[in-house]
């Protein structure tokens, strides 16, 4: 059972981190988490028992790197390869060559890895903000997995979270014309009472007490083109997440024309960032749009879009 941070005595398991591995890239601010955990597991493998896969030099191996956690996000690394990005959250990108990749809760990654030579490779699943990694190894059928559990330097190019400006969609993902629907939404919170509110609500979850708690929809339309410009005004990161749908990630907040941006469900917005996105509100219901970090959810951090078929909309059915 996890504990809220503050409860947890430190052991030689949680350590304090030092020194910027332990934030996001090219951040010098700490890096802060709400529980510190014991350990991870990678494909239900341990430290004590790594998950291990064994190929041959030269296979092209593809990745399909899930954020299953419950509240971290992890720095991810191959030692002595690269990976190259070739889709995000079920949508295909641009491909995008990095040595290092940081992932949010739920957020997905799929990475090409071309294994150059025989050995024993470490995936290191590092979490930001504590001292924690979890090892995994993949090595050639000729050579013994050894886990290598040195702290990645993550020196080289870093993907995702901050840098969701190289993701890139092959196609054009503009939508087609129809109302355009504004929503600035700031993240938000009350720490005192280790409250989390999107746009100043509080949803009514489990750890939101009945007299702040608030479920009042983002009320929408068949057809409209919804923009959403979300604040952090916390000093955390939150991976939102839209049910529902696929937005238009822009790779710089405004440039709402961007042809080819992104299609992903899941974006972390960084402390102090301003993150744009796109959506078509083209699959009526009520549609849940929530931090997922769990114990943010479970303290309110979540909003309802809504919306039924407009008869008048332009999708209408004829
Ligand atoms: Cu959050």
């Amino acid at each position: 059972m996890p504990q809220i941070r503050g409860e947890q005595p430190q052991t030689e398991a949680v350590k304090e981190p030092t020194g910027d591995l332990y934030n996001l890239p090219g951040a010098n601010k700490p890096f802060n988490v709400d529980v510190n955990y014991p350990g991870f597991l990678l494909n239900a493998g341990s430290n004590k028992d790594p998950w291990t896969f064994a190929c041959k030099a030269g296979d092209r191996l593809r990745l399909r790197l899930i954020n299953g956690s419950t509240a971290t996000t992890f720095r991810v690394a191959l030692d002595g390869h690269e990976m190259t990005i070739i889709e995000t959250d079920g949508n295909p990108c641009e491909p995008v060559t990095v040595d290092n990749l940081t992932i949010c809760t739920a957020e997905r990654y799929d990475v090409l890895v071309t294994i150059k030579e025989s050995g024993s490779f470490s995936l290191h699943w590092a979490c930001l903000g504590q001292a924690n990694q979890v090892v995994g190894v993949i090595h050639t059928g000729d050579v013994k997995p050894v886990p290598n559990f040195e702290r990645p330097d993550f020196s080289g190019r870093a993907g995702g979270l901050p840098d969701y400006a190289a993701l890139r969609s092959p196609y054009d993902t503009t939508r087609p014309e129809g109302p355009i629907k504004t929503f600035e939404l700031e993240l938000g919170g009350m720490m005192q009472k280790y409250l989390w509110s999107l746009s100043g609500k509080y949803y009514p979850e489990l750890y939101v007490p009945e007299s702040v708690a608030e479920n009042v929809p983002l009320n929408i339309e068949y057809g409209d083109r919804v923009r959403v410009r979300l604040t952090n005004k916390t000093m955390m990161v939150h991976p939102m997440h839209l049910h529902g749908h696929f937005f238009r990630l822009l790779a710089k907040p405004g440039n709402w024309g961007q042809g080819n941006a992104a299609m992903k469900d899941t974006v972390g917005v960084a402390p102090g960032q301003h993150v744009d996105f796109e959506f078509l509100a083209d699959n009526p219901g009520h549609w849940f749009f929530h931090c997922h970090n769990l114990y943010h959810l479970a303290a309110g951090m979540a909003r309802v879009f809504h919306y039924g078929i407009n008869p008048g909309g332009i999708f209408a059915p004829k």
